[in-house]
């Protein structure tokens, strides 16, 4: 049987360093395509990058993504590159759509253009039911998104259900929850939570300021749903999932037992800052993933405290060893 090969855009991501370990380990040829910088964006699979093949190619520009196809003809692509940080899509709302909305069409041209019959996953988002019409949110729970973002998504959402319908390719939209890692950006709340509390621990800061703490979301570990991309695209027919644990926290929550694993009490440290609220809000998510249990035999294997825990625990070793990606504040 010939080699299975992946292309998986925006490799450098989080979940793309996830996604790569994982095909990896099941035997596949991973091509990782990364925008083409003037520094080294590559630390999050620094461990396997001796094991895949790195290509450059934008969502940006739509003859990069045609050679890229014909370069490596894989029978997979997970397209997970986007802008993904909610703030800036009210920042850069066009660059956003560019990337995060356009660059789905562009892929899609791509496969229709060099070979229909690769199998295609699009990163979508429970942000695109933003203000929500129910919980929990399901596949059959209307979209009414809150931000450049979450419009954008909504758009590479509906392209990609078009795709299928219109030309008939094996097209899947994975609707994913909120999925965080010790390897997830520092402005994205998890991860500047428990990177606070290290810099906290270690005598680096003495407060963290934060928006909105009675926010509320489904937050589960991205190693877990990679596996779920994965598992859509082995199925006889293509289809769109709802991805989540069915739990949902708050900022609060995440924040007391955040600085309770390092022995601080949160209230002394945790500064609330109006200017770090949000024009629109996305006040509550919490996932239905019953489809996906029946369908894929997929469910999580980390809970919340574990995530948490297994995050702070990583921040705190990282700092106690003086590591240099340590890094800056991040102050959104
Ligand atoms: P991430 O860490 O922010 O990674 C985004 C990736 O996209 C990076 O590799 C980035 O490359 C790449 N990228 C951005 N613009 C690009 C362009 N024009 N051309 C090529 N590559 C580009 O995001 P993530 O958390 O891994 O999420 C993966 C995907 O899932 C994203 O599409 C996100 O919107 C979506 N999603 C995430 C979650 C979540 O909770 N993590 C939930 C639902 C959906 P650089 O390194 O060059 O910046
Ligand atoms: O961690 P966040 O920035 O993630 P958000 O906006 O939910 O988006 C993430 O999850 C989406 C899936 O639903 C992805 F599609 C998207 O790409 C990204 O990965 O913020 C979570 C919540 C928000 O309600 C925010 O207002 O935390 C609240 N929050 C409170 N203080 C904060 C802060 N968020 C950030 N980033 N920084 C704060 O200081």
């Amino acid at each position: 049987m010939t080699q299975r090969r992946a292309l998986i855009t925006g490799i450098t991501g989080q979940d793309g360093s996830y996604l790569a370990e994982f095909l990896l380990q099941r035997g596949y040829q991973v091509v990782g395509m990364a925008r083409r910088a003037s520094t080294d964006p590559f630390e999050r699979i620094e461990h396997v990058r001796g094991l895949i093949t790195l290509r450059n190619a934008d969502l940006l520009d739509q003859s990069s993504l045609i050679h890229l196809l014909k370069e490596s003809r894989p029978h997979e692509i997970y397209n997970l590159a986007s802008q993904s940080f909610v703030p800036t899509s009210w920042e850069q709302a066009v660059l956003t759509a560019e990337f995060t909305a356009v660059g789905v069409t562009r892929l899609l041209e791509a496969i229709r253009f060099v070979d229909p019959s690769i199998k295609f996953y699009q990163a979508s988002t429970s942000e695109m039911f933003g203000k929500t019409h129910e919980v929990p949110q399901s596949e059959r729970t209307p979209f009414y998104p809150r931000s450049p973002y979450g419009v954008a998504k909504l758009y590479g959402h509906w392209i990609t259900v078009n795709y299928r319908e219109s030309y008939g390719l094996f097209a899947c939209s994975g609707i994913l929850f909120n999925h965080e890692s010790p390897r997830r950006g520092r402005e994205f709340v998890t991860r500047k939570v428990t990177d606070g509390v290290a810099r906290i621990k270690h005598g680096m800061a003495t407060k963290l300021r934060l928006g909105n703490l009675d926010a509320r979301r489904d937050w589960g570990y991205a190693g877990d749903y990679v596996e779920a991309m994965w598992l859509m695209l082995q199925q006889d027919t293509p289809d769109d999932y709802v991805i989540a644990t069915g739990e949902t926290h708050s900022v609060r929550e995440l924040a007391e037992l955040a600085f309770a694993r390092a022995g601080l009490d949160w209230r002394q440290h945790v500064v609330e800052d109006q200017d770090l609220k949000r024009p629109a809000e996305v006040d509550l998510l919490q996932g239905d993933a019953s489809k996906a249990k029946r369908v894929l035999g997929w469910q999580p294997k980390v809970g919340f405290r574990e995530l948490i825990e297994m995050m702070v625990d990583a921040d705190l070793k990282r700092y106690a060893e003086g590591s240099p990606a340590a890094g800056l504040p991040v102050e959104r």
